[in-house]
Protein backbone atom coordinates (compact mmCIF):
# COMPACT_ATOMS: atom_id res chain seq x y z
CA UNK A 1 0.00 0.00 0.00
CA UNK A 2 1.24 3.46 -1.03
CA UNK A 3 1.96 6.47 0.79
CA UNK A 4 0.88 10.00 0.20
CA UNK A 5 -1.97 7.85 -1.82
CA UNK A 6 -5.29 6.47 -0.44
CA UNK A 7 -5.63 2.46 -1.22
CA UNK A 8 -9.13 1.40 -1.87
CA UNK A 9 -11.04 -2.26 -1.09
CA UNK A 10 -14.04 -2.36 -3.02
CA UNK A 11 -16.44 -5.41 -4.04
CA UNK A 12 -16.34 -6.47 -7.54
CA UNK A 13 -19.61 -8.25 -7.25
CA UNK A 14 -22.98 -8.01 -5.17
CA UNK A 15 -20.97 -7.92 -1.72
CA UNK A 16 -19.83 -10.21 1.18
CA UNK A 17 -16.75 -11.10 -1.41
CA UNK A 18 -14.85 -11.12 1.87
CA UNK A 19 -14.14 -7.23 1.74
CA UNK A 20 -13.73 -7.27 5.40
CA UNK A 21 -11.00 -10.43 5.16
CA UNK A 22 -8.67 -8.38 2.94
CA UNK A 23 -9.52 -5.12 4.84
CA UNK A 24 -7.96 -7.09 7.71
CA UNK A 25 -4.80 -7.78 6.72
CA UNK A 26 -4.13 -4.83 5.10
CA UNK A 27 -4.76 -3.22 7.87
CA UNK A 28 -0.84 -4.36 9.25
CA UNK A 29 0.46 -1.90 6.96
CA UNK A 30 -1.82 0.91 7.41
CA UNK A 31 -2.37 3.93 10.06
CA UNK A 32 -5.78 4.58 9.22
CA UNK A 33 -8.61 2.57 7.83
CA UNK A 34 -11.86 4.94 6.86
CA UNK A 35 -15.49 3.72 5.74
CA UNK A 36 -16.61 6.36 2.99
CA UNK A 37 -20.47 5.45 2.12
CA UNK A 38 -23.57 2.73 3.56
CA UNK A 39 -24.47 2.01 6.81
CA UNK A 40 -24.50 -0.91 8.82
CA UNK A 41 -26.43 -2.41 6.11
CA UNK A 42 -22.92 -3.65 6.02
CA UNK A 43 -22.14 -7.25 6.90
CA UNK A 44 -17.65 -7.68 7.00
CA UNK A 45 -16.58 -10.97 8.71
CA UNK A 46 -12.79 -11.36 10.26
CA UNK A 47 -11.52 -14.55 11.95
CA UNK A 48 -8.79 -14.13 13.99
CA UNK A 49 -7.41 -17.35 15.59
CA UNK A 50 -11.08 -19.02 15.15
CA UNK A 51 -12.49 -16.17 17.07
CA UNK A 52 -15.08 -14.17 14.76
CA UNK A 53 -15.78 -10.52 14.68
CA UNK A 54 -18.91 -9.28 12.39
CA UNK A 55 -18.68 -5.51 11.35
CA UNK A 56 -21.20 -3.73 10.18
CA UNK A 57 -20.93 0.25 10.06
CA UNK A 58 -17.11 0.49 11.43
CA UNK A 59 -14.34 -0.32 9.69
CA UNK A 60 -12.93 -3.66 9.76
CA UNK A 61 -9.62 -1.76 10.57
CA UNK A 62 -10.61 -1.99 14.16
CA UNK A 63 -9.00 -5.34 14.71
CA UNK A 64 -5.71 -3.94 13.82
CA UNK A 65 -5.03 -1.92 17.40
CA UNK A 66 -2.64 0.29 16.19
CA UNK A 67 -4.98 1.30 13.53
CA UNK A 68 -7.08 3.89 13.58
CA UNK A 69 -11.07 3.82 12.40
CA UNK A 70 -12.71 6.49 10.61
CA UNK A 71 -16.17 6.61 9.60
CA UNK A 72 -16.12 9.10 6.82
CA UNK A 73 -18.61 11.50 5.61
CA UNK A 74 -20.41 9.82 3.32
CA UNK A 75 -21.88 7.29 6.09
CA UNK A 76 -25.16 6.92 7.31
CA UNK A 77 -25.33 6.53 11.19
CA UNK A 78 -27.81 5.18 12.98
CA UNK A 79 -26.78 6.14 16.82
CA UNK A 80 -27.81 3.64 18.80
CA UNK A 81 -26.18 0.71 16.17
CA UNK A 82 -22.77 2.62 16.44
CA UNK A 83 -22.69 2.07 19.71
CA UNK A 84 -23.78 -1.20 19.93
CA UNK A 85 -21.64 -2.36 17.85
CA UNK A 86 -18.68 -0.57 19.67
CA UNK A 87 -19.78 -2.44 22.69
CA UNK A 88 -20.10 -5.52 21.10
CA UNK A 89 -16.32 -5.80 20.14
CA UNK A 90 -14.94 -4.13 23.00
CA UNK A 91 -16.83 -6.95 24.91
CA UNK A 92 -15.11 -9.20 22.31
CA UNK A 93 -11.59 -7.88 24.13
CA UNK A 94 -11.12 -5.37 21.09
CA UNK A 95 -9.95 -1.71 22.82
CA UNK A 96 -11.06 0.81 20.33
CA UNK A 97 -10.42 3.92 22.79
CA UNK A 98 -9.59 6.95 21.40
CA UNK A 99 -8.50 5.30 17.54
CA UNK A 100 -12.30 5.73 16.28
CA UNK A 101 -13.64 8.60 15.09
CA UNK A 102 -16.74 9.61 12.95
CA UNK A 103 -17.46 12.41 10.51
CA UNK A 104 -19.48 15.89 11.75
CA UNK A 105 -21.10 15.54 8.26
CA UNK A 106 -22.08 11.92 8.68
CA UNK A 107 -25.87 12.09 8.19
CA UNK A 108 -28.00 10.55 11.11
CA UNK A 109 -30.33 7.36 10.19
CA UNK A 110 -32.91 7.31 12.96
CA UNK A 111 -35.21 4.44 14.13
CA UNK A 112 -38.03 6.21 11.79
CA UNK A 113 -36.13 5.58 8.47
CA UNK A 114 -36.03 2.00 9.86
CA UNK A 115 -39.71 2.58 9.89
CA UNK A 116 -39.91 3.44 6.45
CA UNK A 117 -37.84 1.17 5.31
CA UNK A 118 -40.36 -2.10 6.26
CA UNK A 119 -43.22 0.24 4.65
CA UNK A 120 -41.48 1.20 1.45
CA UNK A 121 -40.46 -3.04 0.86
CA UNK A 122 -44.25 -3.50 2.25
CA UNK A 123 -45.66 -1.06 -0.59
CA UNK A 124 -43.86 -3.13 -3.42
CA UNK A 125 -44.63 -6.38 -2.10
CA UNK A 126 -43.48 -8.99 -4.86
CA UNK A 127 -40.99 -6.23 -6.21
CA UNK A 128 -39.67 -5.45 -3.24
CA UNK A 129 -35.85 -4.48 -3.24
CA UNK A 130 -35.46 -7.20 -0.47
CA UNK A 131 -33.47 -4.23 2.08
CA UNK A 132 -31.76 -5.17 5.04
CA UNK A 133 -34.33 -2.86 6.57
CA UNK A 134 -31.53 -0.73 8.36
CA UNK A 135 -33.48 2.41 6.79
CA UNK A 136 -30.45 2.96 4.50
CA UNK A 137 -32.55 4.12 1.63
CA UNK A 138 -34.60 6.04 3.91
CA UNK A 139 -31.76 7.88 5.18
CA UNK A 140 -29.75 8.70 1.96
CA UNK A 141 -33.49 10.04 0.70
CA UNK A 142 -33.44 12.49 3.62
CA UNK A 143 -30.26 13.53 2.77
CA UNK A 144 -30.46 14.08 -1.19
CA UNK A 145 -33.77 15.71 -0.36
CA UNK A 146 -31.94 18.27 1.94
CA UNK A 147 -33.96 17.47 4.86
CA UNK A 148 -31.84 14.61 6.52
CA UNK A 149 -30.22 15.50 9.96
CA UNK A 150 -26.21 15.21 10.69
CA UNK A 151 -23.80 14.75 12.97
CA UNK A 152 -22.80 18.44 13.55
CA UNK A 153 -26.54 18.87 14.28
CA UNK A 154 -27.03 17.05 17.54
CA UNK A 155 -24.42 20.21 19.04
CA UNK A 156 -27.01 22.83 18.58
CA UNK A 157 -29.72 20.93 19.87
CA UNK A 158 -32.62 23.33 18.74
CA UNK A 159 -32.06 23.65 14.88
CA UNK A 160 -32.04 19.26 15.67
CA UNK A 161 -35.08 19.45 17.32
CA UNK A 162 -36.52 21.47 14.78
CA UNK A 163 -35.17 19.09 12.09
CA UNK A 164 -36.65 15.84 13.63
CA UNK A 165 -40.30 17.85 14.20
CA UNK A 166 -39.93 18.83 10.45
CA UNK A 167 -39.08 15.32 8.77
CA UNK A 168 -40.86 13.29 11.67
CA UNK A 169 -44.10 15.16 10.25
CA UNK A 170 -43.30 14.96 6.51
CA UNK A 171 -42.90 11.06 6.89
CA UNK A 172 -46.61 10.59 8.60
CA UNK A 173 -48.28 12.85 6.23
CA UNK A 174 -46.74 10.45 3.46
CA UNK A 175 -46.81 7.03 5.75
CA UNK A 176 -49.88 7.78 7.96
CA UNK A 177 -49.78 7.16 11.16
CA UNK A 178 -46.63 4.66 12.49
CA UNK A 179 -45.78 4.46 16.21
CA UNK A 180 -42.63 7.07 16.48
CA UNK A 181 -42.38 8.92 20.03
CA UNK A 182 -40.19 12.31 18.89
CA UNK A 183 -40.11 13.81 22.58
CA UNK A 184 -38.22 10.09 23.84
CA UNK A 185 -36.25 10.26 20.70
CA UNK A 186 -35.05 13.87 21.34
CA UNK A 187 -34.31 12.63 25.22
CA UNK A 188 -32.52 9.88 23.82
CA UNK A 189 -30.39 11.73 21.09
CA UNK A 190 -29.41 14.63 24.06
CA UNK A 191 -27.82 11.88 25.66
CA UNK A 192 -26.09 10.06 22.59
CA UNK A 193 -25.03 13.59 21.87
CA UNK A 194 -22.74 13.92 25.11
CA UNK A 195 -21.75 10.20 24.50
CA UNK A 196 -20.85 10.86 20.62
CA UNK A 197 -18.71 14.17 21.42
CA UNK A 198 -15.38 12.57 21.63
CA UNK A 199 -15.70 10.58 18.32
CA UNK A 200 -16.67 13.62 15.96
CA UNK A 201 -13.91 15.12 14.02
CA UNK A 202 -13.91 17.02 10.62
CA UNK A 203 -12.79 14.16 8.44
CA UNK A 204 -11.68 16.11 5.44
CA UNK A 205 -9.26 18.05 7.54
CA UNK A 206 -7.87 14.76 9.41
CA UNK A 207 -7.12 13.01 6.45
CA UNK A 208 -5.63 15.50 4.17
CA UNK A 209 -3.44 16.29 7.52
CA UNK A 210 -2.62 12.86 7.86
CA UNK A 211 -2.02 12.02 4.28
CA UNK A 212 0.28 15.07 4.28
CA UNK A 213 2.04 13.82 6.71
CA UNK A 214 2.68 10.20 4.75
CA UNK A 215 0.42 8.18 6.84
CA UNK A 216 -1.19 5.21 4.87
CA UNK A 217 -4.66 5.63 4.36
CA UNK A 218 -7.25 2.18 3.81
CA UNK A 219 -10.68 3.02 2.39
CA UNK A 220 -13.02 0.01 3.37
CA UNK A 221 -15.92 -0.35 0.61
CA UNK A 222 -19.60 -1.66 1.65
CA UNK A 223 -21.80 -3.08 -0.54
CA UNK A 224 -19.98 -3.44 -4.01
CA UNK A 225 -20.42 -1.87 -7.58
CA UNK A 226 -23.30 -4.37 -8.75
CA UNK A 227 -25.37 -2.57 -5.85
CA UNK A 228 -24.06 1.10 -6.94
CA UNK A 229 -26.80 3.46 -7.03
CA UNK A 230 -25.90 4.60 -10.48
CA UNK A 231 -23.91 1.66 -11.78
CA UNK A 232 -25.76 -1.49 -10.22
CA UNK A 233 -28.98 -3.76 -11.22
CA UNK A 234 -31.34 -0.16 -10.82
CA UNK A 235 -33.61 -0.21 -8.77
CA UNK A 236 -32.22 -3.39 -7.13
CA UNK A 237 -29.29 -1.49 -5.78
CA UNK A 238 -28.23 0.32 -2.35
CA UNK A 239 -28.43 3.83 -2.23
CA UNK A 240 -24.83 4.62 -2.30
CA UNK A 241 -22.42 4.95 -4.50
CA UNK A 242 -20.21 1.77 -3.56
CA UNK A 243 -17.76 2.15 -6.57
CA UNK A 244 -14.87 4.16 -6.70
CA UNK A 245 -16.72 7.51 -6.72
CA UNK A 246 -18.13 7.56 -3.59
CA UNK A 247 -14.58 6.76 -2.04
CA UNK A 248 -13.85 10.85 -3.27
CA UNK A 249 -17.57 11.76 -2.41
CA UNK A 250 -17.80 9.65 0.63
CA UNK A 251 -14.59 11.14 1.99
CA UNK A 252 -14.00 14.39 0.06
CA UNK A 253 -10.34 13.18 -1.14
CA UNK A 254 -9.68 13.74 -4.96
CA UNK A 255 -8.95 11.12 -7.35
CA UNK A 256 -5.50 12.32 -7.90
CA UNK A 257 -4.83 10.81 -4.31
CA UNK A 258 -6.70 7.53 -4.68
CA UNK A 259 -3.12 5.21 -5.33
CA UNK A 260 -4.51 0.97 -4.92
CA UNK A 261 -7.51 -0.36 -5.98
CA UNK A 262 -8.30 -3.45 -4.99
CA UNK A 263 -11.19 -5.48 -6.58
CA UNK A 264 -12.28 -8.45 -4.38
CA UNK A 265 -14.19 -10.92 -6.12
CA UNK A 266 -15.96 -14.00 -4.89
CA UNK A 267 -14.46 -17.12 -6.97
CA UNK A 268 -18.74 -17.94 -7.49
CA UNK A 269 -20.88 -15.33 -7.61
CA UNK A 270 -23.91 -14.30 -4.65
CA UNK A 271 -26.07 -11.81 -4.00
CA UNK A 272 -28.56 -11.09 -1.36
CA UNK A 273 -32.30 -9.50 -1.66
CA UNK A 274 -34.11 -9.22 -5.30
CA UNK A 275 -32.81 -8.06 -8.90
CA UNK A 276 -30.95 -9.85 -11.90
CA UNK A 277 -28.47 -12.66 -11.61
CA UNK A 278 -27.78 -14.19 -14.98
CA UNK A 279 -25.38 -16.65 -13.18
CA UNK A 280 -27.76 -17.60 -11.09
CA UNK A 281 -28.22 -21.43 -10.15
CA UNK A 282 -31.46 -22.31 -8.30
CA UNK A 283 -30.42 -26.42 -8.50
CA UNK A 284 -28.73 -28.09 -6.87
CA UNK A 285 -25.47 -26.66 -8.00
CA UNK A 286 -26.80 -23.77 -5.98
CA UNK A 287 -27.50 -25.08 -3.33
CA UNK A 288 -23.76 -26.57 -3.14
CA UNK A 289 -22.32 -23.43 -3.13
CA UNK A 290 -24.81 -22.12 -0.63
CA UNK A 291 -23.97 -25.14 1.62
CA UNK A 292 -20.23 -25.48 1.08
CA UNK A 293 -19.30 -21.07 1.17
CA UNK A 294 -22.03 -21.13 4.30
CA UNK A 295 -23.71 -18.42 2.70
CA UNK A 296 -25.74 -16.41 4.68
CA UNK A 297 -26.28 -13.27 5.75
CA UNK A 298 -23.74 -11.45 7.92
CA UNK A 299 -26.69 -8.88 8.92
CA UNK A 300 -30.30 -10.28 8.40
CA UNK A 301 -28.88 -14.20 8.13
CA UNK A 302 -30.35 -14.21 4.62
CA UNK A 303 -29.78 -17.11 2.73
CA UNK A 304 -27.39 -15.91 -0.22
CA UNK A 305 -28.65 -16.72 -4.07
CA UNK A 306 -25.53 -18.32 -5.96
CA UNK A 307 -23.83 -18.94 -8.98
CA UNK A 308 -21.04 -19.34 -11.33
CA UNK A 309 -18.83 -16.61 -11.74
CA UNK A 310 -20.28 -13.93 -13.96
CA UNK A 311 -17.08 -12.30 -16.03
CA UNK A 312 -19.55 -9.61 -17.41
CA UNK A 313 -19.82 -8.35 -14.12
CA UNK A 314 -16.37 -8.14 -13.29
CA UNK A 315 -15.59 -6.74 -16.53
CA UNK A 316 -17.85 -4.13 -16.48
CA UNK A 317 -17.41 -3.69 -13.08
CA UNK A 318 -13.25 -3.31 -13.52
CA UNK A 319 -14.78 -0.48 -16.72
CA UNK A 320 -15.58 1.48 -13.63
CA UNK A 321 -13.43 1.18 -10.46
CA UNK A 322 -10.25 0.44 -12.36
CA UNK A 323 -9.12 -1.96 -10.30
CA UNK A 324 -5.23 -1.87 -10.16
CA UNK A 325 -5.07 -6.04 -8.52
CA UNK A 326 -7.98 -8.42 -7.78
CA UNK A 327 -8.51 -10.85 -4.41
CA UNK A 328 -10.31 -13.84 -5.67
CA UNK A 329 -12.01 -15.11 -2.22
CA UNK A 330 -13.24 -18.57 -1.58
CA UNK A 331 -11.46 -20.66 -3.94
CA UNK A 332 -11.64 -23.37 -1.66
CA UNK A 333 -15.52 -23.36 -1.65
CA UNK A 334 -14.76 -24.77 -5.38
CA UNK A 335 -12.74 -27.61 -4.66
CA UNK A 336 -15.57 -30.13 -4.53
CA UNK A 337 -16.83 -29.80 -8.24
CA UNK A 338 -16.58 -32.05 -10.98
CA UNK A 339 -15.95 -28.62 -13.18
CA UNK A 340 -16.43 -25.11 -12.92
CA UNK A 341 -18.79 -22.86 -15.39
CA UNK A 342 -17.56 -19.23 -16.59
CA UNK A 343 -20.54 -16.92 -17.70
CA UNK A 344 -18.04 -14.74 -20.59
CA UNK A 345 -21.06 -13.21 -22.37
CA UNK A 346 -24.75 -13.27 -22.83
CA UNK A 347 -27.25 -13.27 -25.98
CA UNK A 348 -30.01 -10.71 -26.02
CA UNK A 349 -32.55 -10.78 -28.88
CA UNK A 350 -30.10 -12.68 -30.66
CA UNK A 351 -27.24 -10.59 -29.95
CA UNK A 352 -23.82 -11.36 -27.88
CA UNK A 353 -23.90 -8.82 -25.28
CA UNK A 354 -20.40 -8.20 -23.32
CA UNK A 355 -20.93 -5.49 -21.37
CA UNK A 356 -23.33 -5.27 -18.29
CA UNK A 357 -26.73 -4.12 -19.63
CA UNK A 358 -29.06 -1.50 -17.93
CA UNK A 359 -32.62 -2.57 -18.65
CA UNK A 360 -33.78 -5.48 -16.38
CA UNK A 361 -36.28 -6.49 -19.25
CA UNK A 362 -33.01 -7.18 -21.73
CA UNK A 363 -31.83 -9.04 -18.34
CA UNK A 364 -34.75 -11.37 -18.15
CA UNK A 365 -34.44 -12.08 -21.76
CA UNK A 366 -30.53 -12.65 -21.51
CA UNK A 367 -28.99 -16.25 -22.12
CA UNK A 368 -26.07 -17.04 -20.71
CA UNK A 369 -23.10 -18.40 -22.41
CA UNK A 370 -20.50 -20.15 -20.16
CA UNK A 371 -17.32 -21.68 -20.24
CA UNK A 372 -16.51 -24.86 -18.98
CA UNK A 373 -13.14 -25.32 -16.49
CA UNK A 374 -12.27 -29.09 -15.38
CA UNK A 375 -12.17 -28.96 -11.21
CA UNK A 376 -9.00 -30.09 -9.35
CA UNK A 377 -10.92 -31.80 -6.43
CA UNK A 378 -8.81 -31.33 -3.89
CA UNK A 379 -8.31 -29.15 -0.59
CA UNK A 380 -6.65 -26.22 -0.41
CA UNK A 381 -6.72 -24.77 2.31
CA UNK A 382 -3.55 -25.24 3.32
CA UNK A 383 -1.63 -23.99 0.40
CA UNK A 384 0.03 -21.01 1.33
CA UNK A 385 1.50 -20.17 -2.35
CA UNK A 386 0.72 -20.23 -5.54
CA UNK A 387 2.98 -22.64 -6.79
CA UNK A 388 1.20 -25.36 -4.15
CA UNK A 389 -1.92 -24.83 -6.32
CA UNK A 390 -3.62 -27.93 -8.36
CA UNK A 391 -3.08 -27.22 -11.73
CA UNK A 392 -6.39 -27.09 -12.79
CA UNK A 393 -7.29 -24.15 -9.59
CA UNK A 394 -4.21 -22.13 -11.05
CA UNK A 395 -5.51 -22.48 -14.45
CA UNK A 396 -9.01 -21.25 -12.98
CA UNK A 397 -6.96 -17.84 -11.94
CA UNK A 398 -5.20 -17.37 -14.86
CA UNK A 399 -8.07 -18.00 -16.81
CA UNK A 400 -9.48 -14.84 -14.80
CA UNK A 401 -6.52 -12.70 -14.58
CA UNK A 402 -6.11 -12.70 -18.39
CA UNK A 403 -9.94 -12.12 -19.62
CA UNK A 404 -9.88 -9.14 -16.81
CA UNK A 405 -6.32 -8.16 -18.08
CA UNK A 406 -5.32 -7.26 -14.12
CA UNK A 407 -2.90 -9.08 -11.93
CA UNK A 408 -4.86 -11.41 -9.17
CA UNK A 409 -2.49 -10.48 -5.60
CA UNK A 410 -4.29 -12.18 -3.41
CA UNK A 411 -6.02 -15.64 -3.52
CA UNK A 412 -8.48 -16.55 -0.14
CA UNK A 413 -8.33 -20.53 0.57
CA UNK A 414 -10.55 -20.14 4.00
CA UNK A 415 -12.01 -17.75 6.28
CA UNK A 416 -9.10 -17.48 9.15
CA UNK A 417 -6.39 -14.55 8.47
CA UNK A 418 -3.60 -16.36 7.44
CA UNK A 419 -5.52 -18.69 4.87
CA UNK A 420 -4.66 -15.89 2.11
CA UNK A 421 -2.24 -16.58 -0.70
CA UNK A 422 -0.33 -13.83 -1.62
CA UNK A 423 1.04 -13.67 -5.13
P1 LIG B 1 -30.21 -1.69 1.65
O1 LIG B 1 -30.53 -2.25 3.00
O2 LIG B 1 -31.14 -0.56 1.25
O3 LIG B 1 -28.79 -1.33 1.45
O4 LIG B 1 -30.55 -2.88 0.60
C1 LIG B 1 -30.52 -2.65 -0.79
C2 LIG B 1 -29.91 -3.83 -1.53
O5 LIG B 1 -28.53 -3.95 -1.16
C3 LIG B 1 -28.28 -5.26 -0.68
N1 LIG B 1 -27.33 -5.24 0.42
C4 LIG B 1 -26.44 -6.21 0.62
N2 LIG B 1 -26.08 -7.25 -0.14
C5 LIG B 1 -25.15 -8.09 0.38
N3 LIG B 1 -24.63 -7.98 1.64
C6 LIG B 1 -24.99 -6.93 2.41
N4 LIG B 1 -24.67 -6.92 3.73
C7 LIG B 1 -25.10 -8.02 4.60
C8 LIG B 1 -24.08 -9.15 4.58
C9 LIG B 1 -26.49 -8.45 4.13
C10 LIG B 1 -27.31 -9.34 5.04
O6 LIG B 1 -22.90 -8.85 4.61
O7 LIG B 1 -24.44 -10.32 4.54
O8 LIG B 1 -26.97 -9.68 6.16
O9 LIG B 1 -28.42 -9.70 4.57
C11 LIG B 1 -25.90 -5.97 1.90
N5 LIG B 1 -26.42 -4.82 2.39
C12 LIG B 1 -27.29 -4.38 1.46
C13 LIG B 1 -29.64 -5.75 -0.16
O10 LIG B 1 -29.69 -7.16 -0.07
C14 LIG B 1 -30.58 -5.18 -1.19
O11 LIG B 1 -30.56 -6.01 -2.35
P1 LIG C 1 -17.76 -8.79 2.98
O1 LIG C 1 -19.12 -8.21 3.19
O2 LIG C 1 -17.27 -8.60 1.58
O3 LIG C 1 -16.75 -8.36 3.99
O4 LIG C 1 -17.92 -10.37 3.15
P2 LIG C 1 -18.78 -11.15 4.27
O5 LIG C 1 -18.05 -11.13 5.55
O6 LIG C 1 -20.20 -10.67 4.28
O7 LIG C 1 -18.85 -12.59 3.65
C1 LIG C 1 -17.71 -13.32 3.34
C2 LIG C 1 -17.74 -14.64 4.15
O8 LIG C 1 -16.78 -15.53 3.63
C3 LIG C 1 -17.36 -14.44 5.59
O9 LIG C 1 -18.05 -15.40 6.37
C4 LIG C 1 -15.86 -14.71 5.61
O10 LIG C 1 -15.39 -15.17 6.87
C5 LIG C 1 -15.76 -15.80 4.58
N1 LIG C 1 -14.52 -15.81 3.80
C6 LIG C 1 -13.76 -14.75 3.38
N2 LIG C 1 -12.77 -15.20 2.59
C7 LIG C 1 -12.90 -16.54 2.50
C8 LIG C 1 -12.18 -17.56 1.79
O11 LIG C 1 -11.23 -17.31 1.07
N3 LIG C 1 -12.65 -18.85 1.94
C9 LIG C 1 -13.72 -19.16 2.71
N4 LIG C 1 -14.11 -20.42 2.77
N5 LIG C 1 -14.40 -18.21 3.40
C10 LIG C 1 -14.00 -16.94 3.27
MG1 LIG D 1 -21.01 -8.75 3.74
Amino acid sequence: MSNNKVSVVLGTQWGDEGKGKLVDILAKDIDVCVRCQGGNNAGHTIVVGGVKYAFHMLPSGLVNTECISVVGSGVVVHLPSFFEELEDLEKQGLDCDERLFISDRCHLVFDFHQIVDGLKEGELGRGSIGTTKKGIGPAYSSKASRSGIRVHHLYHFEEFERRLRTIVNARHKRYGDFEYDVDAELQRYRKLADRLRPFVIDSVEYLHKELAAGKRILVEGANALMLDLDFGTYPYVTSSNTGIGGVCTGLGIPPSKIGDVVGVAKAYTTRVGGGPFPSELTDAVGQKLRDVGAEYGVTTGRPRRCGWLDMVVLRYSNMINGYTSINLTKLDVLDVFDEIKVAVSYTINGKKVTSFPASLEDLETATVNYVTLPGWKANISKCQTFDELPANCQAYVRFIEKDLGVPVKWIGVGAGREEMIAL
